[in-house]
């Protein structure tokens, strides 16, 4: 029989990566697959960490000389790489997080549309010109690259999120440090080895790419610290809980650092009596069910028009009932959550669930010929009659609660009424409810969709939410903006010296 260990190291090989990394660390990996142990990696100290971003300091020097187009070729060359270890990579994500192999062909896939996304970017990082009130002046904005990007990864997008960063990072001019999650050190081993067969092409090409361009940080809680606490590091990009980004930003605007966060979404989507009832049943089962519920754009609420309530209700109980539930690697839709902490948070919040009253369907274990050591779970479907207690909260799991509304309005609160904001959605055919939930007065997220689920956001527009979320915005649109200062100049191309606001001062 494979074990999933075997089949590790043979994507690490087909890969080109040294397969003794596997072996002998402290860090012991586990596959939420079986429970299995998969690898032993090594984990780098506080000293190794900060030795690490002194360096990127120093390469972020060089880096910021090579034209911004030139640099975006390293990331043309990091696409190419990605689109040649696609399958490799995609099947380890699936191993490592738990995802079906669809999903996880996904991930890659979301790799390489940064990298073309970046590609194009790198010759667009423009400011403006600007009216002047002085005569023979020019006034015009340009952006510089930051120098040290950090970046702290999840372990439910363990590769994707790191990519969104490191491709806009490095055409914006920046050095990378990255330090993912402890759940997923072999993904990130193995992407930062596609980094570095792109860098050794740029350089084989005549690129100037500095040594110590990019790191990967492998450890605990005391190696993100460094990151955070570190004087060279003007930026860290966040994903993870908002506990933790609470802690993160807080650090960051101690030393005037910026952030990008990231965090905790608690996702919404409201099915009005004028959906289209087939439509809203997939994508309400998509957002909410899967990759087992494990995304921060997970549907986690839904409120349901008292007029379609019982049809709906009915539909979306059998879609819970009857959906796979089971090994991803076959192809199961639902996979397993990341560990036995994950399956007890789960439980805890559908114990209070039904303290508060809830009606639960699912939510039980499930075992996995095979797989007795990994933590499947059905799906839980909870009618509660109001938005209390764990309703409030985001768990990681695959847990939906359902509320009956009769007024649009009442809904938009409703959804509004939590303290996170990251994606929302409604689904509906009727125009003007469309458009009030996009509006001003309507959905307070980041991401408010129209007739598609809250999970499942493309590259092209920017990523991230409000409140808790923490306002961050990665991805496409102009998040790169983020990962850049900006430099205001005014040029002075007259004899006179006018003062602006008409001010006058002669000596
Ligand atoms: C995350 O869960 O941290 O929109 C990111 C989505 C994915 C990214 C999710 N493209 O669901």
């Amino acid at each position: 029989m494979t074990t999933l260990a075997t089949l590790t190291r043979s994507l690490f090989a087909d890969l080109g990566v040294p397969p003794d990394v596997l072996e002998n660390g402290a860090l012991v990996v586990r596959s939420p697959v079986d429970g299995s142990v998969i690898a032993q990696v090594a984990t780098i100290s506080a000293e190794g960490a900060t030795d690490a971003i002194d360096t990127a300091a120093v390469a972020a020097r060089a880096w910021r000389d090579v034209p911004a187009p030139g640099r975006g070729e390293l990331v043309r060359l990091l696409g190419e790489e990605l689109r040649a270890s696609r399958e490799q990579l995609g099947r380890l994500v699936s191993i490592e997080a738990g995802k079906s192999p669809s999903e996880g062909l996904g991930e890659v896939q979301e790799m390489i549309d940064i990298c073309d996304f970046a590609v194009g970017l790198s010759r667009q990082l423009h400011g403006l010109t600007i009216a002047t009130e002085r005569p023979g002046h020019r006034m015009m904005e340009t952006w510089h690259p930051l120098g040290v990007v950090g970046i702290i990864s999840a372990f439910n997008f363990p590769v994707a999120v790191w990519a969104w960063n490191a491709a806009l990072a490095l055409v914006c001019g920046n050095a990378i440090v990255w330090k993912p999650s402890e759940k997923t050190p072999l993904t990130a081993i193995a992407a930062h080895a596609v980094l570095d067969r792109a860098l050794v092409r740029f350089r084989q090409g005549g690129g100037a790419a500095p040594e110590g361009l990019s790191h990967l940080l492998i450890g605990d809680r005391s190696v993100g610290e460094v990151l955070v606490a570190h004087p060279k590091v003007p930026l860290v990009s966040a994903t993870g809980s908002t506990s933790m980004g609470r802690i993160v930003g807080q650090k960051l605007a101690g030393r005037f650092a910026r952030a990008i966060l990231e965090l905790g979404g608690n996702n919404a989507a409201i099915v009005s009596g004028a959906a289209d009832l087939d439509l809203a049943l997939r994508g309400v089962a998509f957002a909410a069910m899967g990759t087992a519920g494990q995304r921060c754009t997970t549907l986690r609420r839904l409120f349901v028009h008292t007029s379609v309530y019982d049809a709906f209700l009915t539909r979306l109980k059998s879609a819970y009932a009857s959906v796979s539930v089971g090994n991803p690697l076959d192809g199961h839709l639902v996979g397993p959550l990341i560990d036995g902490g994950a399956f007890e948070r789960m439980q805890a919040a559908l114990d209070a669930a039904r303290a508060e009253g809830g009606r639960v369907q699912g939510g039980e274990r499930v075992t996995v010929d095979g797989c007795e050591g990994g933590y499947y779970v059905r799906p839980a479907l909870v009618e509660m009659a109001a938005q209390r207690g764990p309703v409030l909260e985001e768990t990681f799991a695959p847990i939906l609660y359902v509320m009956a509304y009769d007024e649009l309005d009442e809904a938009i609160t409703l959804q509004n009424a939590v303290a996170q904001g990251l994606s929302s959605a409604i689904f509906t055919l009727d125009l003007r409810e469309a458009e009030t939930f996009v509006s001003h007065s309507g959905s307070d997220c980041g991401i408010a969709n129209v007739n598609i689920g809250t999970s499942g956001a493309e590259i092209g527009g920017a990523f991230g939410g409000e409140k808790e979320t923490g306002g961050g915005r990665e991805s496409g649109s102009d998040s790169w903006r983020g990962y850049m200062r900006r430099a205001t100049n005014t040029i002075n191309y007259s004899t006179a010296l006018p003062l602006a606001q008409g001010v006058s001062f002669d000596v």
